[in-house]
Protein backbone atom coordinates (compact mmCIF):
# COMPACT_ATOMS: atom_id res chain seq x y z
CA UNK A 1 0.00 0.00 0.00
CA UNK A 2 1.12 3.45 -0.76
CA UNK A 3 0.91 5.19 2.33
CA UNK A 4 2.37 8.45 0.30
CA UNK A 5 0.44 11.59 1.35
CA UNK A 6 2.70 13.63 3.58
CA UNK A 7 1.32 15.70 6.72
CA UNK A 8 2.02 18.39 4.75
CA UNK A 9 -0.07 18.17 2.17
CA UNK A 10 -3.22 17.18 4.51
CA UNK A 11 -2.30 19.86 6.23
CA UNK A 12 -2.86 22.00 3.09
CA UNK A 13 -5.84 20.27 2.22
CA UNK A 14 -7.46 20.44 5.59
CA UNK A 15 -6.56 24.43 5.85
CA UNK A 16 -8.67 25.12 2.16
CA UNK A 17 -11.32 23.00 3.15
CA UNK A 18 -11.72 24.38 6.79
CA UNK A 19 -11.75 28.67 4.76
CA UNK A 20 -14.15 27.27 2.54
CA UNK A 21 -16.39 26.40 5.56
CA UNK A 22 -15.72 29.39 7.60
CA UNK A 23 -16.63 31.16 4.45
CA UNK A 24 -19.70 29.87 4.03
CA UNK A 25 -20.86 29.84 7.50
CA UNK A 26 -19.51 33.67 7.84
CA UNK A 27 -19.82 35.82 4.82
CA UNK A 28 -18.21 38.73 6.08
CA UNK A 29 -15.25 36.09 6.86
CA UNK A 30 -14.96 36.24 2.95
CA UNK A 31 -15.35 40.22 2.78
CA UNK A 32 -12.62 40.28 5.00
CA UNK A 33 -10.35 37.83 2.36
CA UNK A 34 -11.56 40.22 -0.12
CA UNK A 35 -9.96 43.63 1.63
CA UNK A 36 -6.40 41.41 2.95
CA UNK A 37 -6.13 40.29 -0.81
CA UNK A 38 -6.81 44.18 -2.28
CA UNK A 39 -3.92 45.41 0.33
CA UNK A 40 -1.39 43.02 0.10
CA UNK A 41 -1.42 43.79 -3.57
CA UNK A 42 -1.28 47.40 -3.72
CA UNK A 43 1.47 47.07 -1.34
CA UNK A 44 3.52 45.24 -3.28
CA UNK A 45 2.36 47.34 -6.20
CA UNK A 46 4.05 49.99 -4.16
CA UNK A 47 6.89 48.24 -2.50
CA UNK A 48 9.14 46.04 -5.13
CA UNK A 49 11.93 45.66 -2.44
CA UNK A 50 8.93 44.21 -0.51
CA UNK A 51 8.08 42.11 -2.87
CA UNK A 52 11.44 40.95 -4.10
CA UNK A 53 12.74 40.16 -0.02
CA UNK A 54 9.18 38.11 0.05
CA UNK A 55 10.34 36.13 -2.98
CA UNK A 56 13.67 35.37 -2.07
CA UNK A 57 12.38 34.16 1.21
CA UNK A 58 9.62 31.94 -0.40
CA UNK A 59 7.02 33.94 0.92
CA UNK A 60 4.95 34.98 -1.43
CA UNK A 61 3.50 31.74 -2.30
CA UNK A 62 2.08 31.24 1.23
CA UNK A 63 1.24 35.22 1.58
CA UNK A 64 -2.84 34.44 0.66
CA UNK A 65 -3.04 31.30 2.84
CA UNK A 66 -4.65 31.19 6.01
CA UNK A 67 -2.55 31.78 9.20
CA UNK A 68 -4.46 30.82 11.77
CA UNK A 69 -7.79 29.43 13.94
CA UNK A 70 -9.31 29.11 16.88
CA UNK A 71 -10.89 26.92 18.86
CA UNK A 72 -12.03 25.87 22.69
CA UNK A 73 -12.73 22.48 23.92
CA UNK A 74 -14.52 21.60 27.17
CA UNK A 75 -12.34 18.29 28.86
CA UNK A 76 -8.87 17.12 28.91
CA UNK A 77 -10.07 14.19 26.38
CA UNK A 78 -11.18 16.14 23.57
CA UNK A 79 -7.71 18.05 23.81
CA UNK A 80 -5.62 14.75 23.83
CA UNK A 81 -7.65 13.72 20.81
CA UNK A 82 -7.05 16.89 19.04
CA UNK A 83 -3.73 16.48 19.77
CA UNK A 84 -3.34 13.45 17.63
CA UNK A 85 -5.49 14.67 15.15
CA UNK A 86 -3.25 17.14 14.64
CA UNK A 87 -0.27 15.52 14.57
CA UNK A 88 -1.64 13.97 11.36
CA UNK A 89 -1.35 17.00 9.55
CA UNK A 90 2.45 17.61 11.48
CA UNK A 91 1.37 20.27 14.24
CA UNK A 92 2.39 19.98 17.13
CA UNK A 93 1.64 21.85 20.92
CA UNK A 94 3.74 24.49 21.48
CA UNK A 95 4.00 27.13 24.39
CA UNK A 96 1.63 27.19 27.09
CA UNK A 97 -1.11 30.56 27.44
CA UNK A 98 -2.13 31.06 30.37
CA UNK A 99 -5.44 33.14 29.68
CA UNK A 100 -6.89 33.09 33.71
CA UNK A 101 -4.57 36.75 34.03
CA UNK A 102 -6.56 38.52 31.47
CA UNK A 103 -10.40 37.31 33.39
CA UNK A 104 -10.52 34.42 30.87
CA UNK A 105 -11.20 30.98 32.15
CA UNK A 106 -9.34 29.27 29.88
CA UNK A 107 -5.36 27.73 29.05
CA UNK A 108 -4.11 27.07 25.68
CA UNK A 109 -1.66 25.64 22.96
CA UNK A 110 -1.13 26.46 19.50
CA UNK A 111 -0.75 23.30 17.57
CA UNK A 112 1.95 24.19 14.45
CA UNK A 113 4.06 22.93 12.02
CA UNK A 114 7.72 23.47 13.13
CA UNK A 115 10.31 22.21 10.92
CA UNK A 116 11.80 24.73 8.24
CA UNK A 117 10.32 23.04 5.08
CA UNK A 118 6.74 22.15 6.72
CA UNK A 119 6.65 26.11 7.93
CA UNK A 120 7.30 27.08 4.80
CA UNK A 121 5.21 25.15 2.74
CA UNK A 122 1.71 26.09 4.94
CA UNK A 123 2.26 27.16 8.58
CA UNK A 124 -1.09 27.03 9.36
CA UNK A 125 -2.04 27.00 13.28
CA UNK A 126 -4.89 26.08 15.38
CA UNK A 127 -5.01 27.65 19.00
CA UNK A 128 -6.48 25.86 21.41
CA UNK A 129 -7.91 27.06 24.54
CA UNK A 130 -9.18 24.62 27.18
CA UNK A 131 -11.74 25.78 29.64
CA UNK A 132 -10.98 25.42 33.32
CA UNK A 133 -14.15 24.54 34.87
CA UNK A 134 -12.19 24.74 37.97
CA UNK A 135 -12.61 28.24 38.18
CA UNK A 136 -16.25 28.45 37.87
CA UNK A 137 -16.52 29.70 41.04
CA UNK A 138 -21.14 27.86 41.43
CA UNK A 139 -20.50 24.44 42.24
CA UNK A 140 -23.45 23.46 40.95
CA UNK A 141 -22.75 25.00 38.17
CA UNK A 142 -19.83 23.75 37.33
CA UNK A 143 -20.86 20.36 38.14
CA UNK A 144 -23.68 21.04 35.01
CA UNK A 145 -21.21 22.28 32.91
CA UNK A 146 -19.03 18.71 33.36
CA UNK A 147 -21.78 16.49 32.94
CA UNK A 148 -23.30 18.23 29.49
CA UNK A 149 -19.40 18.13 28.61
CA UNK A 150 -19.38 14.10 29.36
CA UNK A 151 -22.25 13.44 26.85
CA UNK A 152 -20.99 14.77 23.97
CA UNK A 153 -18.51 12.97 21.31
CA UNK A 154 -17.14 16.16 19.16
CA UNK A 155 -15.31 13.43 17.10
CA UNK A 156 -16.96 11.35 14.20
CA UNK A 157 -16.34 7.25 14.76
CA UNK A 158 -14.75 7.33 11.15
CA UNK A 159 -12.49 10.26 12.47
CA UNK A 160 -11.13 8.36 15.58
CA UNK A 161 -10.83 5.37 13.42
CA UNK A 162 -9.12 7.12 11.00
CA UNK A 163 -6.35 8.69 13.26
CA UNK A 164 -6.23 5.55 14.77
CA UNK A 165 -4.76 3.93 11.23
CA UNK A 166 -2.70 6.87 10.95
CA UNK A 167 -0.69 6.27 14.25
CA UNK A 168 -0.56 2.52 13.45
CA UNK A 169 0.58 2.88 9.69
CA UNK A 170 2.41 5.94 9.98
CA UNK A 171 0.44 7.24 6.54
CA UNK A 172 -2.57 7.52 5.03
CA UNK A 173 -3.09 6.79 0.89
CA UNK A 174 -4.83 9.60 -1.22
CA UNK A 175 -8.66 7.99 -0.37
CA UNK A 176 -7.64 7.92 3.04
CA UNK A 177 -6.22 11.37 3.67
CA UNK A 178 -9.51 12.65 1.35
CA UNK A 179 -11.85 10.40 3.98
CA UNK A 180 -9.85 11.81 7.50
CA UNK A 181 -9.84 15.78 6.10
CA UNK A 182 -14.10 15.51 5.34
CA UNK A 183 -14.27 13.46 9.07
CA UNK A 184 -11.98 16.17 11.06
CA UNK A 185 -13.86 19.18 9.41
CA UNK A 186 -17.08 17.51 11.30
CA UNK A 187 -15.59 18.46 14.38
CA UNK A 188 -15.11 22.14 13.59
CA UNK A 189 -18.78 22.90 11.99
CA UNK A 190 -20.48 25.25 13.82
CA UNK A 191 -24.17 23.85 14.52
CA UNK A 192 -27.35 25.91 15.55
CA UNK A 193 -28.41 23.51 17.18
CA UNK A 194 -27.92 23.92 21.17
CA UNK A 195 -27.26 20.92 23.32
CA UNK A 196 -29.09 22.55 26.16
CA UNK A 197 -32.17 24.55 27.05
CA UNK A 198 -32.47 28.09 26.64
CA UNK A 199 -32.24 28.23 31.23
CA UNK A 200 -29.07 26.34 31.26
CA UNK A 201 -27.39 28.35 28.64
CA UNK A 202 -28.00 31.81 29.99
CA UNK A 203 -26.98 30.21 33.11
CA UNK A 204 -23.70 29.44 31.88
CA UNK A 205 -23.35 32.66 30.09
CA UNK A 206 -24.22 34.59 32.67
CA UNK A 207 -21.36 32.62 34.29
CA UNK A 208 -18.86 33.77 31.70
CA UNK A 209 -20.13 33.83 27.96
CA UNK A 210 -16.68 31.91 27.35
CA UNK A 211 -18.36 28.92 28.97
CA UNK A 212 -21.67 28.94 27.17
CA UNK A 213 -19.45 28.95 23.85
CA UNK A 214 -17.98 26.05 25.05
CA UNK A 215 -20.28 23.90 26.96
CA UNK A 216 -23.63 24.34 24.96
CA UNK A 217 -22.89 22.94 21.46
CA UNK A 218 -22.35 19.49 20.09
CA UNK A 219 -18.85 20.66 18.76
CA UNK A 220 -15.80 22.95 18.89
CA UNK A 221 -16.58 24.80 16.13
CA UNK A 222 -14.25 26.77 14.59
CA UNK A 223 -14.45 30.37 16.37
CA UNK A 224 -11.89 32.62 14.06
CA UNK A 225 -10.00 32.08 10.91
CA UNK A 226 -7.33 34.71 9.92
CA UNK A 227 -5.10 35.67 6.99
CA UNK A 228 -1.96 37.25 6.91
CA UNK A 229 -1.76 40.62 5.75
CA UNK A 230 1.36 43.31 4.63
CA UNK A 231 -0.29 46.32 6.23
CA UNK A 232 -2.63 45.98 9.32
CA UNK A 233 -3.18 49.47 9.34
CA UNK A 234 -4.19 49.72 6.00
CA UNK A 235 -6.98 47.38 6.70
CA UNK A 236 -8.12 48.26 9.71
CA UNK A 237 -8.85 51.41 8.14
CA UNK A 238 -10.84 50.30 5.57
CA UNK A 239 -12.89 47.89 7.20
CA UNK A 240 -15.77 50.14 8.07
CA UNK A 241 -15.86 51.30 4.00
CA UNK A 242 -16.64 47.30 3.62
CA UNK A 243 -19.01 46.75 5.84
CA UNK A 244 -17.18 45.06 8.70
CA UNK A 245 -16.84 46.32 12.17
CA UNK A 246 -13.33 46.15 13.76
CA UNK A 247 -12.46 46.05 17.05
CA UNK A 248 -11.31 49.20 18.54
CA UNK A 249 -7.61 48.54 19.32
CA UNK A 250 -4.52 46.95 16.95
CA UNK A 251 -3.37 44.20 19.53
CA UNK A 252 1.01 44.06 19.43
CA UNK A 253 3.91 46.13 19.09
CA UNK A 254 3.45 49.10 16.78
CA UNK A 255 4.56 49.60 13.24
CA UNK A 256 7.81 49.75 12.60
CA UNK A 257 10.36 49.63 10.09
CA UNK A 258 11.17 45.79 11.01
CA UNK A 259 8.24 44.45 12.41
CA UNK A 260 8.46 42.35 15.53
CA UNK A 261 6.17 39.64 16.59
CA UNK A 262 2.73 39.54 15.99
CA UNK A 263 0.55 42.36 14.96
CA UNK A 264 -3.70 41.68 15.41
CA UNK A 265 -7.35 43.12 15.07
CA UNK A 266 -10.42 41.23 14.10
CA UNK A 267 -14.25 42.04 13.51
CA UNK A 268 -16.69 42.09 16.06
CA UNK A 269 -18.32 38.58 16.81
CA UNK A 270 -21.78 37.90 14.87
CA UNK A 271 -25.05 37.66 16.28
CA UNK A 272 -26.10 34.12 14.83
CA UNK A 273 -29.01 32.26 15.42
CA UNK A 274 -29.66 29.07 17.69
CA UNK A 275 -32.30 26.52 18.74
CA UNK A 276 -33.08 25.31 21.80
CA UNK A 277 -34.85 22.02 22.35
CA UNK A 278 -34.70 22.04 18.18
CA UNK A 279 -37.09 25.09 18.39
CA UNK A 280 -36.76 27.63 20.54
CA UNK A 281 -35.05 30.81 18.80
CA UNK A 282 -32.28 32.37 20.60
CA UNK A 283 -28.72 34.09 18.92
CA UNK A 284 -25.38 33.02 20.09
CA UNK A 285 -22.75 35.51 19.91
CA UNK A 286 -19.16 33.95 19.24
CA UNK A 287 -17.64 33.80 15.94
CA UNK A 288 -15.54 36.46 13.81
CA UNK A 289 -12.88 37.24 11.85
CA UNK A 290 -9.32 38.12 12.51
CA UNK A 291 -6.10 39.65 10.57
CA UNK A 292 -2.48 39.29 11.61
CA UNK A 293 0.64 40.72 10.21
CA UNK A 294 3.60 38.63 11.71
CA UNK A 295 7.36 40.26 12.06
CA UNK A 296 10.88 38.91 13.30
CA UNK A 297 10.86 36.36 16.36
CA UNK A 298 12.51 37.72 19.53
CA UNK A 299 15.46 36.40 22.17
CA UNK A 300 14.84 35.66 25.20
CA UNK A 301 16.28 39.08 25.75
CA UNK A 302 14.10 40.72 22.71
CA UNK A 303 10.87 39.06 24.31
CA UNK A 304 11.75 40.29 28.05
CA UNK A 305 11.98 44.16 26.33
CA UNK A 306 8.63 43.85 24.15
CA UNK A 307 6.70 42.57 27.32
CA UNK A 308 8.69 45.44 29.69
CA UNK A 309 7.84 48.61 26.89
CA UNK A 310 4.28 47.10 26.33
CA UNK A 311 3.30 47.27 30.08
CA UNK A 312 4.76 50.49 30.20
CA UNK A 313 2.59 51.93 27.26
CA UNK A 314 -0.31 50.40 28.59
CA UNK A 315 -3.45 50.01 26.29
CA UNK A 316 -5.50 53.16 24.83
CA UNK A 317 -8.76 53.61 23.90
CA UNK A 318 -8.93 55.04 20.58
CA UNK A 319 -6.57 53.16 17.69
CA UNK A 320 -4.75 56.39 16.22
CA UNK A 321 -3.97 57.74 19.50
CA UNK A 322 -2.62 54.37 21.06
CA UNK A 323 -0.73 53.56 18.05
CA UNK A 324 1.32 56.56 18.53
CA UNK A 325 1.90 56.53 22.09
CA UNK A 326 2.93 52.53 20.89
CA UNK A 327 5.45 53.94 18.53
CA UNK A 328 6.79 56.75 21.26
CA UNK A 329 7.43 53.96 24.32
CA UNK A 330 8.86 51.65 21.31
CA UNK A 331 11.73 54.18 20.75
CA UNK A 332 13.43 52.18 22.85
CA UNK A 333 13.61 49.52 20.85
CA UNK A 334 16.02 49.48 18.08
CA UNK A 335 14.80 49.27 14.67
CA UNK A 336 17.28 48.36 12.31
CA UNK A 337 18.17 44.23 11.31
CA UNK A 338 21.57 45.18 11.93
CA UNK A 339 21.01 46.68 15.50
CA UNK A 340 18.55 43.70 16.53
CA UNK A 341 21.04 41.34 15.64
CA UNK A 342 24.39 43.11 17.27
CA UNK A 343 21.94 43.10 20.29
CA UNK A 344 20.90 39.52 20.14
CA UNK A 345 17.12 40.88 20.07
CA UNK A 346 15.67 38.74 17.16
CA UNK A 347 16.56 35.61 15.66
CA UNK A 348 18.17 35.30 12.31
CA UNK A 349 18.37 32.94 9.43
CA UNK A 350 22.16 32.81 7.80
CA UNK A 351 22.47 31.81 3.80
CA UNK A 352 25.59 31.83 1.83
CA UNK A 353 25.67 33.99 -1.33
CA UNK A 354 27.35 32.99 -4.49
CA UNK A 355 30.28 34.67 -3.53
CA UNK A 356 29.91 33.40 -0.04
CA UNK A 357 29.63 29.91 -1.17
CA UNK A 358 33.35 30.39 -3.65
CA UNK A 359 34.89 31.02 -0.24
CA UNK A 360 33.14 28.41 2.14
CA UNK A 361 36.89 26.97 3.01
CA UNK A 362 37.82 31.11 4.40
CA UNK A 363 34.28 30.75 6.92
CA UNK A 364 35.28 29.06 10.21
CA UNK A 365 32.91 27.89 13.17
CA UNK A 366 32.63 30.60 15.69
CA UNK A 367 33.10 33.36 13.21
CA UNK A 368 30.96 36.86 13.47
CA UNK A 369 28.62 36.84 10.63
CA UNK A 370 28.29 40.72 10.76
CA UNK A 371 31.39 41.23 8.40
CA UNK A 372 30.62 39.03 6.33
CA UNK A 373 27.39 40.37 5.64
CA UNK A 374 28.76 43.84 5.21
CA UNK A 375 31.49 41.67 2.67
CA UNK A 376 28.73 40.18 1.03
CA UNK A 377 29.10 36.78 1.74
CA UNK A 378 26.27 35.94 4.16
CA UNK A 379 22.43 37.11 3.70
CA UNK A 380 20.69 37.27 7.34
CA UNK A 381 16.84 36.83 7.08
CA UNK A 382 14.58 37.66 9.62
CA UNK A 383 13.01 34.74 11.18
CA UNK A 384 9.28 34.86 11.20
CA UNK A 385 7.05 34.73 14.64
CA UNK A 386 4.88 31.79 14.28
CA UNK A 387 3.64 31.76 17.99
CA UNK A 388 1.32 33.91 19.64
CA UNK A 389 1.14 36.97 22.15
CA UNK A 390 -0.62 36.11 25.38
CA UNK A 391 -1.45 40.00 25.83
CA UNK A 392 -3.02 39.70 22.68
CA UNK A 393 -4.78 37.22 22.95
CA UNK A 394 -6.70 38.44 25.86
CA UNK A 395 -7.38 41.09 23.63
CA UNK A 396 -9.16 39.37 20.96
CA UNK A 397 -10.77 36.99 23.15
CA UNK A 398 -12.26 40.40 25.60
CA UNK A 399 -13.82 42.39 22.34
CA UNK A 400 -15.68 38.93 21.60
CA UNK A 401 -16.80 39.04 24.89
CA UNK A 402 -18.71 42.48 25.65
CA UNK A 403 -15.86 43.46 27.10
CA UNK A 404 -15.62 41.59 30.25
CA UNK A 405 -13.29 42.09 32.19
CA UNK A 406 -13.74 40.49 35.60
CA UNK A 407 -10.74 39.16 36.49
CA UNK A 408 -10.64 35.45 37.24
CA UNK A 409 -7.75 33.65 39.45
CA UNK A 410 -4.75 36.13 38.86
CA UNK A 411 -1.56 34.28 37.98
CA UNK A 412 -3.47 31.07 38.66
CA UNK A 413 -1.46 29.34 35.37
CA UNK A 414 -1.20 25.82 35.18
CA UNK A 415 1.05 24.51 32.66
CA UNK A 416 1.56 20.92 34.18
CA UNK A 417 -1.95 20.46 34.61
CA UNK A 418 -2.37 21.34 30.93
CA UNK A 419 0.18 19.48 29.81
CA UNK A 420 -1.76 16.51 31.59
CA UNK A 421 -5.35 17.17 30.08
CA UNK A 422 -3.03 17.26 26.32
CA UNK A 423 -1.01 13.89 27.16
CA UNK A 424 2.48 15.46 26.49
CA UNK A 425 4.75 18.48 27.20
CA UNK A 426 4.15 21.58 25.17
CA UNK A 427 7.48 22.42 23.06
CA UNK A 428 9.33 25.70 23.74
CA UNK A 429 9.01 28.43 20.89
CA UNK A 430 12.51 30.17 22.07
CA UNK A 431 13.93 26.56 21.39
CA UNK A 432 12.60 25.82 17.71
CA UNK A 433 14.28 29.63 16.96
CA UNK A 434 17.07 29.00 18.11
CA UNK A 435 17.53 25.50 16.65
CA UNK A 436 16.55 27.37 13.20
CA UNK A 437 19.05 30.09 13.43
CA UNK A 438 21.86 27.11 14.36
CA UNK A 439 20.70 24.98 11.60
CA UNK A 440 21.10 27.76 9.39
CA UNK A 441 24.56 29.18 10.89
CA UNK A 442 25.87 25.13 10.89
CA UNK A 443 24.78 25.15 6.75
CA UNK A 444 26.77 28.27 6.37
CA UNK A 445 29.48 26.83 8.47
CA UNK A 446 29.91 29.35 11.03
CA UNK A 447 28.89 26.60 13.65
C1 LIG B 1 -8.66 32.72 20.72
C2 LIG B 1 -8.16 34.12 20.84
C3 LIG B 1 -6.66 34.18 20.61
C4 LIG B 1 -5.13 35.01 18.77
O1 LIG B 1 -4.95 35.16 17.56
O2 LIG B 1 -4.41 35.54 19.63
C5 LIG B 1 -6.27 34.18 19.18
C6 LIG B 1 -10.13 32.60 20.93
O3 LIG B 1 -10.87 33.60 20.92
O4 LIG B 1 -10.56 31.43 21.07
O5 LIG B 1 -6.81 33.57 18.32
NI1 LIG C 1 -6.57 34.51 16.45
Amino acid sequence: MGYNITADEIREQFSQAMSAMYQQEVPQYGTLLELVADVNLAVLEHNPRLHEQLANADELARLNVERHGAIRVGTAEELSWLRRMFAVMGMYPVSYYDLSQAGVPVHSTAFRPVDDAALARNPFRIFTSLLRLELIENESLRNKAAAILAKRDIFTPACRQLIELHELNGGFTAPQADAFVQEALETFRWHRHATVDEQTYQALHNEHRLIADVVCFPGCHINHLTPRTLDIDRVQALMPKYGIEPKILIEGPPRRDVPILLRQTSFKALDEPVLFNGEHQGTHTARFGEIEQRGVALTPKGRALYDQLLAEAGTGKDNLTHQLHLQDVFKAFPDSEMLLRKQELAWFRYRLTPTGEAHRQAICPGDDPQPLIERGWVVAQPITYEDFLPVSAAGIFQSNLGNETQARSHGNASKAQFEAALGCPVLDEFTLYQEASERSKRRCGLL
